[in-house]
C-alpha cells in the first residue's frame, strides 16, 4: 500500500510535487483540517517546514523569503478565519510580484454554507489577487484525479514564477480521517506508479520551460535608434523579484551614456558596478526643484521595474517633454502619471544588454555630468550633518552595514529616508520593501522570511507604528531561527503624516493621524528574547548599530527621534543642496 488512506495519499503527492518543481520550504500554521498537508511536509525529506502561530505574520514571512529569492514559497492554513488571515500578504505579492502560493484546507463541498463549524466560503478568497485559483477535487485514490492533483500543483509552482510572477492558492478540501490512519480498502493495490507515486527519478509531474518576453531584431534596431540622443535618463524603480542583473544596466548605461537614476529597491543603487557606472541615488533631494529647473529636459527616459519612490522624481519626469519608455516584461502599466510614451513588452535585463550591443552614442558627458555633481553635492551636504535625524539613521545604517548585508525597510519615512540619504556605493546591499500595496503591516515578518532566504546579515529600519503593527512577527526569531537587527525608530506615532497640510487641523491630526501612544517597547526584547537597547544620540546609534550587527542573536536598536525636528533637517538639507548648485 502506498498510504494508508486517500487522505495521506493526496497529502503526499502535492508535497512530492512541491519539492520535485522547486519548493524547499514551507510555511505551515497550526490547525486540523490541514492535517493532511502539513503532515506531507513535515515529513518530506526535501522541504524544511517553518511552524508559524499566526497566519497573517506567516503570509508576510513567506512574502519576504519569496521576495529575498525569488522562490515561490507556500503556505498551509487550516480553513476558515485562518486564510483569510493571509489576505494582506497576497495583495502586496500581487502587487509586487512575489511567486507565493497558499494552500487553504478546507471542509468538504457538502459542508459549506451548512452552519458546519469552522467552515466559510474560501472560493476565490483573494479575488482577482492571484494568478490563478483552482477549487481541487476532494481527494481520491484513482488514476486521473491523481495526474489531475500532481498537473495542478506543478501548474500551480509556475503559474507563481511565471511573468509577472505573483500568489497563486489552491483550495483542498478534505474529509475525516485527516491523519495518517489506516483505512482498509481506501487505495487500491492496483493503483499505477505513475498516479500514486508520480514520474520516476524525482521528475516533476509536469516540467515547466517557459521563455523571456523579447523583441525582433527590427524592433530592437528602432528602438535602439529613438536612444541616440544627448540627453537620456535610465530609471531604474523598485525591481520585480528576484531583480534584475546590474552588468545588463551598465552596459546600456555605458552604450547609451545615460546615467542610471536608481531607486533603492532596484537592485542598482549599490553595489561593485556603481564603481564604473554613473549611479545617482541622491535625486530625491534635489529634483523638482530650482536646481532642475535650469536644466534642460531630458530626451529620452528608459523606465525598469515598478514606479519609483521618489515622489519628487516621479513629478519630475511627469514635468519634462522626454520620450519615456516603460519596459515591463508583463505588459502591465506601472505609470500612474501617465506621461509615458512607449510601452515595451520585453524581459528588461535582456532587453537592456541586446541594446547595449547596438547602441554606441556615448551621449552628452555635460548631461551626466550634472546629475553626478548635483548628486555629489547632495551627498556631502548630507555627510556634514551630524544631527540626530531620521534620515541620519538610515545613512549610517548603508554606511555601516556589513557586506554583503540585506536591508529591509518599512514603509512611510524608513524607505523614503533610505531613497534620499541611502548613499551609492560598491557594498553589495540588497534592499528590499514592501512598495506593492506600501502597507505598514507585515514588515517585521517581512525581513525575517527575508533572513531565512539569504546568507547575509540583514538589517530591519521600522517606523514604531510599523513595529507595533507585526509585533507578533516577532515570534518568527526563535521559530525559524533567524537573526535581524532591527532599527526601531521611535517617533511616537506616524511622522509622516507632518507632510500633509493635515498638520493643520488640530485636535484630529494629533488624535487621529500622528496618533501617538507612548507605548514602551522594550518589553517585546524579553517576550522575545530579543537584546534590546535605546538610544537618543547619533554617536551612540553608530556605535550601538555596529556593534549589533558584529554580534550574534537578534537586536533591536530604538532610535528615539522627533518626527517635527527629523522634517526640519530633511528640509534645511535640502536647502543647502539646492545652494550649493546655484553657486
Ligand atoms: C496597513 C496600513 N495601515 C495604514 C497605513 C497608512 N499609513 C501610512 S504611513 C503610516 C504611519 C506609519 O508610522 P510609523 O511606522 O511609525 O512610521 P513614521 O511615519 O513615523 O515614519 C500609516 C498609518 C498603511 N500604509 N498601511
Ligand atoms: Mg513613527
Amino acid at each position: 500500500m502506498t498510504a494508508p488512506n486517500r487522505n495521506t495519499l493526496w497529502g503526499r503527492a502535492i508535497a512530492a510535487e512541491l519539492a520535485r518543481s522547486g519548493v524547499s520550504t514551507v510555511v505551515i500554521s497550526p490547525g486540523s483540517r490541514s492535517t493532511p498537508l502539513t503532515v506531507a511536509c513535515d515529513e518530506h525529506d526535501d522541504i524544511e517546514t517553518i511552524s508559524a502561530l499566526d497566519e497573517r505574520s506567516a503570509g508576510f514571512f513567506a512574502l519576504g523569503r519569496a521576495r529575498r529569492t525569488g522562490e515561490v514559497t507556500p503556505l498551509i492554513s487550516t480553513s476558515g478565519t485562518a486564510a483569510a488571515n493571509y489576505h494582506p500578504a497576497v495583495i502586496e505579492a500581487s502587487e509586487g510580484r512575489v511567486p507565493l502560493l497558499l494552500l487553504t484546507a478546507d471542509r468538504p463541498p457538502e459542508l459549506r454554507d451548512s452552519g458546519a463549524n469552522q467552515t466559510v466560503d474560501q472560493e476565490k478568497l483573494y479575488g482577482d489577487a492571484v494568478q490563478w485559483y483552482k477549487d481541487l477535487p476532494e481527494p481520491a485514490a484513482e488514476e486521473r484525479p491523481l495526474r489531475s492533483l500532481r498537473t495542478a500543483v506543478c501548474r500551480a509552482v509556475g503559474t507563481a514564477e511565471g511573468t509577472p510572477a505573483g500568489p497563486v492558492h489552491l483550495n483542498v478540501p478534505f474529509k475525516k480521517p485527516l491523519e495518517p490512519t489506516a483505512v482498509e480498502g481506501d487505495v487500491p493495490a492496483a493503483l499505477s506508479q505513475l498516479a500514486a507515486m508520480g514520474r520516476a527519478g524525482d521528475e516533476p509531474f509536469v516540467s515547466r520551460t517557459a521563455g523571456y518576453p523579447q523583441l525582433d531584431d527590427q524592433q530592437l534596431r528602432q528602438l535602439a535608434e529613438e536612444l541616440r540622443v544627448d540627453r537620456g535618463l535610465i530609471v531604474a524603480g523598485p525591481a520585480d523579484p528576484p531583480g534584475l542583473t546590474a552588468e545588463s544596466v551598465t552596459a546600456l548605461s555605458h552604450a547609451t551614456g545615460f546615467p542610471i537614476v536608481a531607486d533603492p529597491l532596484s537592485g542598482l543603487r549599490f553595489g561593485g558596478h556603481t564603481r564604473v557606472a554613473p549611479v545617482v541615488g541622491g535625486y530625491d533631494g534635489y529634483v523638482n526643484t530650482a536646481v532642475t529647473e535650469s536644466w534642460p529636459d531630458p530626451e529620452v527616459v528608459v523606465r525598469l521595474g515598478a514606479s519609483p519612490t521618489s515622489k519628487p522624481l516621479r513629478k519630475y519626469l511627469a514635468g519634462t517633454d522626454a520620450r519615456q519608455l516603460v519596459v515591463d516584461p508583463a505588459g502591465a502599466w506601472r505609470e500612474a502619471e501617465f506621461t509615458a510614451t512607449d510601452l515595451v513588452v520585453a524581459d528588461p535585463d535582456r532587453l537592456c544588454g541586446q541594446l547595449s550591443q547596438v547602441i554606441r552614442s556615448g551621449g552628452s558627458s555635460s548631461w551626466r555630468e550634472r546629475w553626478t555633481a548635483a548628486d555629489g553635492a547632495h551627498v556631502d551636504v548630507v555627510d556634514d550633518c551630524e544631527t540626530l535625524f531620521e534620515g541620519g539613521v538610515l545613512a549610517d545604517v548603508v554606511a555601516e552595514t556589513p557586506d554583503p548585508s540585506t536591508l529591509v525597510v518599512s514603509n512611510s519615512m524608513p524607505v523614503r529616508d533610505l531613497d534620499r540619504f541611502g548613499a551609492v556605493g560598491t557594498k553589495s546591499i540588497t534592499a528590499i520593501g514592501n512598495r506593492g500595496a506600501s502597507g505598514i503591516d507585515g514588515v517585521v515578518s517581512t525581513a525575517l522570511g527575508a533572513a531565512h532566504g539569504t546568507t547575509d546579515h540583514v538589517t530591519l529600519v521600522i517606523g514604531d507604528l510599523a513595529y507595533y503593527h507585526d509585533m507578533n512577527g516577532l515570534a518568527a526569531v526563535g521559530r525559524a531561527d533567524v537573526e535581524v537587527t532591527i532599527v526601531l525608530i521611535n517617533n511616537d506615532g506616524g511622522g509622516i503624516f507632518h507632510m500633509l497640510p493635515i498638520e493643520n487641523f488640530e485636535p484630529p491630526f494629533t488624535r487621529q493621524f500622528k496618533t501617538p501612544h507612548g507605548l514602551d517597547f522594550e518589553p517585546t526584547g524579553k517576550l522575545y528574547g530579543l537584546e534590546y537597547r535605546r538610544v537618543d544620540e547619533r554617536a551612540a546609534f553608530r556605535e550601538a548599530y555596529s556593534e549589533a550587527v558584529s554580534s550574534e542573536g537578534t537586536d533591536v536598536i530604538e532610535v528615539q527621534t522627533d518626527a517635527e525636528s527629523s522634517h526640519d533637517v530633511r528640509d534645511e538639507l535640502q536647502r543647502e543642496t539646492v545652494d550649493r548648485l546655484a553657486e
